[in-house]
């Protein structure tokens, strides 16, 4: 029985795909078009996952799992391991908590308005204004989570789901060059990440031109 991951190369699904991969769990993966661009692929998802969003990953028994944080969490109850995800009680486990909220409550909402405001500024004059205000607030979150972020991995010593997150996240909007300059450690963080062999195929799949 495997996974069904729905994702598009390059999409925050590559954030699941990196742990289905890390743990060695068979998935099938669905192609999904421009979610943005193609009304047909946006109705497809949705009868998945009303929300039409990737990650959408159907279990292994048939049910829907959405949420990458929620998928992250899991993964890792339903494997048992604590490579990713810190164990209840281990110390570094509130930290990983926080960030990981963090991250999908302030940061990832500012793609889901910015990506295309014409979904919630009717405006059309006032859709320019509110992404530059929208990214520069992202900014702003991005510069919070550099000042905690720890050497070589953002929790410090241990690896975890927070690093697949940080790069991923940090190749979108404003883009590694942006992170090289003004959050140095997010980037090493991400360009370490970079080279995890365990992780090798999954980035030549969703960034080949890297
Ligand atoms: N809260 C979701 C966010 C997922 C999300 O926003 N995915 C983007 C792609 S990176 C998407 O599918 N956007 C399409 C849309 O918002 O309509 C998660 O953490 O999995």
């Amino acid at each position: 029985m495997s996974y069904k991951l729905y994702g598009r190369p390059g999409w925050g699904s590559a954030i699941v795909e990196a742990q289905l991969v890390w743990y060695g769990l068979p998935y099938t993966y669905e192609a999904v078009d421009d979610l943005f661009k193609s009304p047909d692929a946006r109705a497809k998802l949705e009868k998945v996952n009303p929300l039409a969003q990737v990650p959408t990953l159907v279990m292994p028994d048939g049910s829907i799992m959405s949420e990458s944080a929620a998928i992250t969490l899991l993964l890792a109850d339903i494997t048992g391991k604590d490579q990713l995800v810190p164990a209840a009680g281990a110390p570094e486990r509130a930290k990983f908590l926080r960030w990981l909220i963090y991250i999908v409550a302030n940061i990832y909402p500012t793609f889901t308005y910015a990506d295309d405001p014409s979904r919630f500024v009717s405006v059309n004059a006032a859709r320019d204004p509110f992404r530059a205000a929208t990214d520069a607030y992202a900014q702003k979150l991005w510069r919070q989570i550099d000042g905690e972020a720890g050497k070589p991995w953002f929790l410090g010593e241990r690896f975890s789901a927070l690093d697949i997150y940080l790069d991923v996240m940090t190749r979108w909007r404003p883009k590694r060059g942006w992170f090289e300059g003004e959050t140095p450690r997010l980037f090493a963080i991400a360009h370490r990440t970079d080279q995890a062999p365990q992780l090798a195929s999954v980035w030549a799949r969703n960034f080949p031109s890297r």
